[in-house]
């Protein structure tokens, strides 16, 4: 590179940003349960361990959260702050929206601090934390900000003799139930479209990356959310989670995580007070690539939609098809590219791949790998840990997988890319829907008829044509079958907060 801002074939350069520096030996400072905009201890008076998993190392421990506290958060999010004529159902629909985009500033601006801590509690490159993550939940703000003063009713045509019409009102108390693999982006992807809507939330972190979900609470009380409007408990799933999911006062519940744990969600809502239930859970995404593919690009993008977030992505192309007369030199590619991942620090600049978040995973990912052994499948490249530290996994690529194996029914959630083959069309559409999820899928061809054939006939909330991980605020994201219920993102979203009330207006006394 030339020294007067011009390449050495004098193309001007382009402006990069500095890259952001994380903070080294980042003091942790929110370890306490947020209620009412304070900081409380576990009225059992526990606490639990976080660990970062790039170390196996405790980071410090964490007020425990159970039954007890959460009823404490309700209260207060159904009292002082949902009840008639409390501060936040007396504001403004605009001034809502100032302070959530206050919130967003909060995040831009401790950015650096937030990223180091998320990738301190779930091991993901810093990198990828500051640049992604942070990046979706600032959008996702600002976007559903933008919201606050444009949620409308309508009036509906009658006769002369009334006026009807329909009031979007708040839930109420929205419970949030959130998993470890992006905790920051889903703890924005519930609470912007909730607090846009005038609800109140009471959330709980899952309880491996409780951190970052306490931080942001001291910014929600910093940007000057009213207290009881949002709270944060941190806790286990069967203790904290449960007292959520069958809580007779809260009104709805939005969960992300496995297919088990959400059923047991729609269960506990039935048996108390049918709270509303909208449920992210996993898939198991088909990623098809036709032989008029750009390889280059499809190549590139099934390595990073394996890879991604060390595989803990209920977005990863978990299916790889590839047409028949492609399929050898897809698979010597991948694996090429595979074997230079760089993993390690996730500090380290380098790194474009951590650790899997705790020993429970690790296990399930190795005796999956062992499984698809077992029944036929060929390992490519990888297949194993590192071999000096502990929850480290090599990118897996394995061939020659078929459709009644484990790997490639269950959710494998870890860097295992699985690569198929197919004859035609017919057959790689009847295959791709051929599970009980339906999340995410993807298509790689040049021909617009094809990729349109396939929009149509492939059964997932979401179809990629020629890009992956496409996400954006403004698209609604969710799963056809056992992948979910309801929609996030975008305008579809605000559907699951609110409630539609009709009101009807005798204006001809008369005739009633
Ligand atoms: P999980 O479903 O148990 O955890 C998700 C959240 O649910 C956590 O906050 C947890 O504390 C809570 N939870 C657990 N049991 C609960 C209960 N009985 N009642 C209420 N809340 C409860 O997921 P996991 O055990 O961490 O991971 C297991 C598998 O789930 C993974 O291997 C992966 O296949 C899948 N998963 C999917 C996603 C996703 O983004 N869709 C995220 C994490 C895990
Ligand atoms: C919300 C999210 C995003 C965004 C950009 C790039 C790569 C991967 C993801 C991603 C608003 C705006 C942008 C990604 C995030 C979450 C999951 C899977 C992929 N999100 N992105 Cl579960």
């Amino acid at each position: 590179m030339a020294e007067n801002g011009t390449t050495e074939n004098g193309q001007p350069l382009k402006k990069m940003p500095p890259l952001p520096h994380p903070i080294k030996n980042l003091e942790v400072k929110y370890t306490k349960i947020f209620i009412n905009n304070e900081w409380h201890e576990s009225m059992s008076g526990k606490k639990f361990a976080t660990y970062n998993p790039a170390t196996e190392e405790k980071i410090c421990d964490v007020e425990e959260g159970g039954k007890a506290d959460i009823d404490k958060a309700v209260r207060v999010a159904t009292t002082a702050a949902f009840q008639r004529g409390s501060p936040w159902r007396q504001m403004d629909a605009s001034g809502r929206g100032k302070l959530i985009q206050k919130l967003a500033d909060l995040l831009e601006r401790d950015r650096v601090t937030i990223a180091t801590l998320e990738t301190m509690d779930t091991g993901k490159p810093f990198l990828q934390a500051f640049f992604i993550d942070m990046e979706g939940c600032i959008r996702t703000l600002r976007y559903y900000a933008g919201w606050a003063d444009k949620i409308q009713g309508k009036t509906i045509p009658v006769d002369d003799s009334v006026l009807c019409f329909t009031k979007h009102e708040p839930m109420g108390v929205c419970g949030s139930i959130i998993p470890w693999n992006f905790p920051l982006m889903m703890l924005v992807w519930k609470i912007a479209p909730a607090l846009c809507c005038g609800n109140t939330v009471v959330l709980k972190p899952a309880e491996q990356t409780p951190l970052t979900a306490l931080y942001i609470g001291a910014l929600i009380k910093e940007a000057g959310f009213p207290p009881g409007v949002v709270n944060i408990i941190p806790g286990y799933g069967p203790t904290a989670g449960a007292a959520i999911a069958r809580h007779m006062d809260i009104d709805k519940v939005a969960f992300t995580g496995s297919t088990e744990v959400g059923k047991l969600i729609k269960e506990a809502s039935s048996k108390s007070n049918l709270k509303r239930v909208t449920l992210e859970l996993g898939g198991k995404n088909p990623f098809i690539v036709f032989a008029d593919a750009d390889m280059d690009l499809a190549v590139e993008l099934a390595h990073q939609g394996a890879f991604f977030n060390q595989g803990q992505c209920c977005t990863a192309a978990s299916r790889i098809f590839v047409e028949e007369s492609i399929y050898d030199e897809f698979v010597k590619r991948s694996v090429d590219i595979a074997k230079k991942r760089v993993i390690g620090d996730p500090f380290d600049f380098k790194t474009e791949h951590g650790p899997q978040i705790d020993q429970k995973q690790f296990n399930k990912i190795m005796e999956l790998i062992e499984s698809g052994k077992k029944e036929g499948a060929k390992l490519e490249c990888g297949g194993s840990a590192l071999k000096d530290r502990g929850l480290f996994i090599h990118p897996t690529v394995m061939s020659e997988v078929t459709d009644n194996m484990r790997i490639a029914k269950e959710e494998i959630f870890g860097p295992v890319q699985l690569i198929m083959k197919f004859k035609n069309q017919e057959e790689v559409i009847r295959r791709a829907n051929n599970t009980e999820y339906g999340l995410t899928a993807a298509v790689f061809t040049k021909s617009l008829d094809r990729a349109l054939a396939l929009s149509s006939a492939l059964q997932s909330g979401t179809v990629w044509v020629n890009c992956y991980n496409a996400l954006h605020a403004q698209a609604p994201f969710g799963g056809f079958k056992m992948s979910g219920h309801g929609r996030e993102l975008g305008e579809y979203a605000l559907a699951e907060y609110t409630e539609v009330k009709t009101v009807t207006i005798n204006i001809s006394p008369k005739k009633h």
